[in-house]
């Protein structure tokens, strides 16, 4: 390793959004390490830590090499005391005793079970197991009461576990095209998320969904959920409106219309996958993808529950919303922050808001 490139990387920024942060990296041993600490203090719902370990865990995935001792990680940003420890640790045993603590720890293992539920967040998945829950078969005897969206969640947990790969995330955007085309032919759609920045899987797909006339984007989310429900591929959704008010330079929250859905993806040997306009399935077909815990389904699978996320954008806040749902979380959270802290402006996903400006035309 030559001195200028230990210099250089000495002098890290410590913005992520200004570091180039590859997926394949050189420190994947460490950087897994930080980041089981930071769910662990995510799961204990502590900020603070979690953060500390997220940044962490960041920088070294920006490093262009793998670390040899503690010593060139001691100018790294954000990679102080405990993830020191951690690094070291690492480097010279090739384990973190404390993480392999916590990979074994029954309070970490459920709630990454349970969050790993759609629709269950950290406080639900804290709740239940003060209450006694330590597994799916607890959830399901112990007659909590759960929301419609953890229902399904439930109900296709075993699908909505495994990830979802590039190959299958193509043809829910060709499910989603055709859909979406069949009421607005010329709509704009972009595959958003970690697929957007070149994952080869991810827990879901995101798309964005605009065009230059906004009357043209009315209603359009219903009917895509309609045309898909009568076609028996939709297993669950949740629509929620715009809500203008919450669209202010202050505010992080996404307020676009969205559809937050879980779609029976067709294999790519099913019927519905040559030629979905023209193939409507039969009602038996329908009734197989609707209820797939019903006996009929047992033999015969030929679909994936797979989760999916459509926003839909005026073409006016649509390069911010792509910048938004690009991710990764930690990129835009970094960006939000250098936004505001270094050039005081607010940054979300419909806009980007100068704060002097606004304060200004307030007080006029
Ligand atoms: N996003 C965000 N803040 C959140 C949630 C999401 O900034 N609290 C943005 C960044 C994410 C993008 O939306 O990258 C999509 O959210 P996902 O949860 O789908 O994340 P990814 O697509 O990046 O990950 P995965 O591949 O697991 O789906
Ligand atoms: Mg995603």
């Amino acid at each position: 390793l030559s001195a200028a490139t230990e210099v250089r990387c000495s002098q890290m920024p410590t913005y992520a959004c200004h570091r180039r942060t590859p997926l394949n990296h050189h420190n994947q041993t460490i950087t897994n390490a930080l980041e089981i600490l930071a769910r662990s203090a995510f799961f204990q719902e502590s900020d603070v830590r979690y953060l500390g370990f997220t940044r962490a865990a960041s920088t070294l995935k920006a490093l262009p090499y793998k670390l040899q001792s503690v010593n060139q990680a001691k100018d790294l940003p954000w990679c102080g005391g405990h993830c020191m420890i951690v690094i070291q640790e690492i480097l010279e045993h090739g384990m973190c005793r404390e993480v392999e603590v916590i990979k074994n720890n029954e309070h970490y293992q459920t709630m990454e079970l349970l969050t790993g539920i759609y629709g269950v967040g950290v406080r639900t998945a804290q709740r239940w197991f003060k209450e006694g829950i330590r597994n799916l078969s607890d959830l399901k005897t112990m007659e909590c009461k759960l929301t419609a969206e953890q229902v399904s969640g439930l109900r296709h947990c075993k699908d909505l576990q495994q990830q979802v790969t590039l190959e299958e995330a193509e043809r829910v955007g060709q499910l989603v095209k055709d859909t979406l085309q069949r009421f607005v032919p010329d709509v704009h759609i972009t595959m958003t998320g970690g697929f957007r920045r070149g994952k080869e899987v991810g827990h879901d797909v995101d798309f964005l969904i605009t065009h230059p006339n906004e009357n043209a984007l009315s209603g359009l989310l219903e009917d895509a959920v309609g045309w898909l429900e009568t076609q028996g591929l939709l297993l669950y959704h949740h629509l929620k409106k715009r809500k203008p008010a919450l669209r202010s330079a202050s505010s992080s929250m996404d307020s676009h219309e969205t559809c937050y859905a879980i779609v029976a993806l067709p294999s790519s040997s099913s019927p519905w996958n040559t030629d979905i306009e023209v193939k409507k399935c039969n009602s038996e077909d329908a009734e197989r993808i609707a209820h797939p815990e019903s006996p009929n389904s047992l033999n015969s699978r030929t679909w994936k529950a797979v989760r999916v996320d459509l926003v839909v954008t005026p073409q006016a806040e649509h390069a911010y919303a792509l910048l938004g749902w690009t991710g990764s979380k930690h990129f835009e959270r970094e960006l939000r922050r250098y936004s505001l802290r270094e050039k005081k402006l607010s940054l979300n996903s419909h806009g980007l808001y100068d704060l002097e400006k606004l304060s200004g035309s307030l007080e006029c």
